[in-house]
Parts: C-alpha cells; structure tokens; sequence
C-alpha cells in the first residue's frame, strides 16, 4: 500500500433521490479522517472538493433516468482527478453516492492500462448496481457502475469506460438486493456474486481470501469500494437504500483487516454516506473506524511474523 493518502472529495447526490448525500466529504472530515490517517503513519494530502465542469444537456429514451447531465459531468471530473491521485498516492474517494464511481472507476482504470497492470474492483455493497442506463427503472445512476467498468453497452452518451475491467476481477460482496434486469444481466457475465447466503455459510473471511490470493498472483491493483449499505442498518443508518441483513461490525472491521493484511488495495471509494439521516454522527464514525482499519488499526497489535 501506497503511504500518501490523497483525499478527494466528492459531494455528489445526482445518482439518487435523498438530499444529503453532499455533506458527506465535510462528515468524514468532521469525523476526522484526516487525522485518523496520520495517526496510523500515513501521509495525508486533501485536495478538497472536486468541482465539476458545468453541465451539458444529453438526453437518452429511458425517461426514468434523472440527473444524466450532472452525472455525466461527475463521471469526466473524477476520472481526471482520480487518475492524477493515483499517480501521486493511495486516492480516498469520500463520496458522495456510488454514482461516483462511474468516475473514480474509470480514472483508476486509466492509471491501471498505463502500468500495464490489471485491474481488480472489490464491491462491498448490498446492491449489485449492474444496471444500465437502459435497463434502470428508478432511472437513479448510483444503481450503474458495475455494469459501467465491466463494459457493458448501453451507457451512451457517458464516455466509454476506459478499459473495462474483466468479469473474473470483478467481486461482489455482501449482497442482497438485485432487481430483475440486473439479475438476468449477471447471468451472462462470470462476476464473482458473494450474496449473503453465501457469506452466511462460508462466513465473511473465505470467499475474500480467495479473491485476494488472485489478485496477488495476478500482480494486480485493487479498487475498493465500500457502500455504507453494505453493513447493517442497525449499525449504519445513515443511508437512503438500508437493507436488512447486511454485514455486523466486526464481519466489516475483519473485511478491512484482511484488505489490510493483504497489502493489495491501491484506491478506495467510500460511497452513499447521507449524513442527514445519521444518528449522532455513528454511522461517520463508524466509517472511519473501518478505513482506519484498512489501514493498520488493530485490536492486539502482534509483533510481525515474518511472510512465507
Ligand atoms: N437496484 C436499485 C436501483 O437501481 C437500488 C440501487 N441502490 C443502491 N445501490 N444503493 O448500491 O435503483
Ligand atoms: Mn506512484
Ligand atoms: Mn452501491
Ligand atoms: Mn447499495
């Protein structure tokens, strides 16, 4: 893992419906994200918030789809300034709803092709988001962006997904929401679905080692991206879409202590956080608690064994 840590901010709410989604960048500083970092060793630099150019109309036949302007003026902003983090460092993108990544995804893609190194995504989420813009019938676009890096057609007139990214590296984790379109799409595709039931019998840990010794043997980068809706509402309330059922506490905190222990992860998204609907700032906090994890907090701190 790259030490710099390179702050974006992203406060994106056009790729759904509830107002608030735009706070999140200043919660998570708030929360002391920053400090948080530094106080693990890493070295933080925060370039504020993205501003994105201003819109300009577009217009698709799915009339259920809002915001493709904005989204799509998102989408080109945070590549670029994605791409350039990754050069620099270890891009956090604090979101924002998970439309963003359309954006993020696709800047850290770009930097990826460049290195001539394949790109995995890791998508903790309770949602697939294999929409797309033809197939979404809440017409919200943060329900697209794996469709998107997998390089599914019928994201005209968004920028082509730079290098989409193969089935095989895509993982999806946590998972208990899909709708019908979305489902019958997976079904064509060899993405890697850990939907809860499978988590619940193999547990939280197998299927992602698994995941993660392929991205070693590869020599791959690896893209996290974590939607607050992944864990459990009763934890994390602070989000438009809860579902029930999603990941405890510590099935996350031990999600971000493999990721941790794996050295692997290259970018994060950190999506879908509304801190207007959060309780007392638990759910900001809690995120920051499981990115401090990803790197380096540990309950014990154990003298390091050597690898091998
Ligand atoms: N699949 C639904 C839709 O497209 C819900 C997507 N909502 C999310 N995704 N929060 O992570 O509208
Ligand atoms: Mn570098
Ligand atoms: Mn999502
Ligand atoms: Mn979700």
């Amino acid at each position: 893992m790259n030490d710099r840590c390179i702050l974006i901010g992203a406060p994106v709410e056009s790729g759904q419906r509830y107002a608030g989604c735009l706070m999140g960048p200043a919660a998570y500083r708030a929360g002391k994200l920053p400090e948080t970092l530094i106080s693990l060793g890493r070295e933080v630099e925060d370039r504020g918030d993205v501003i994105p150019a201003p819109a300009r109309p577009a217009q698709i036949a799915n009339t259920a789809v809002h915001s493709l302007p904005e989204t799509i003026a998102w989408t080109e902003a945070l590549g670029r300034a994605t791409e350039r983090a990754m050069a620099d460092g270890f891009p956090i993108v604090m979101g924002g709803d998970h439309s963003l990544a359309l954006g993020s995804v696709a800047g850290v893609a770009r930097y990826a092709q460049e290195q001539g190194r394949p790109l995995f995504v890791l998508w903790l989420d309770a949602h697939t988001d294999f929409h797309t813009l033809e197939t979404t019938q809440s017409g919200n676009l943060h329900g697209t962006p794996v469709a998107y890096l997998a390089g599914k057609p019928g994201f005209d007139p968004l920028p082509p997904f730079p290098a989409p990214v193969p089935a095989e590296q895509i993982c999806l984790y946590g998972i208990r929401s899909i709708d019908p379109a979305e489902h019958a799409a997976l079904l064509e595709h060899d993405i890697q679905i850990n939907d809860m039931r499978v988590l619940d019998e193999k547990g939280i840990a197998a299927p992602l080692s698994a995941f993660l010794k392929r991205v070693k043997q590869a020599n791959g980068l690896l893209h996290v991206s974590l939607d607050v809706d992944f864990l459990d509402p009763a934890i994390a309330p602070a989000v438009g879409t809860t579902v029930p059922g999603g990941a405890t506490f510590r099935e996350a905190h031990l999600v971000m202590e493999l990721l941790h222990e794996s050295g692997l992860v290259s970018s994060l998204d950190l999506v879908e956080l509304n801190p207007f609907l959060d309780e007392r700032g638990r759910t900001t906090n809690l995120m920051v608690d499981l990115v401090a994890s990803l790197f380096g907090r540990k309950v014990f701190d154990r003298p390091t064994r050597s690898a091998g």
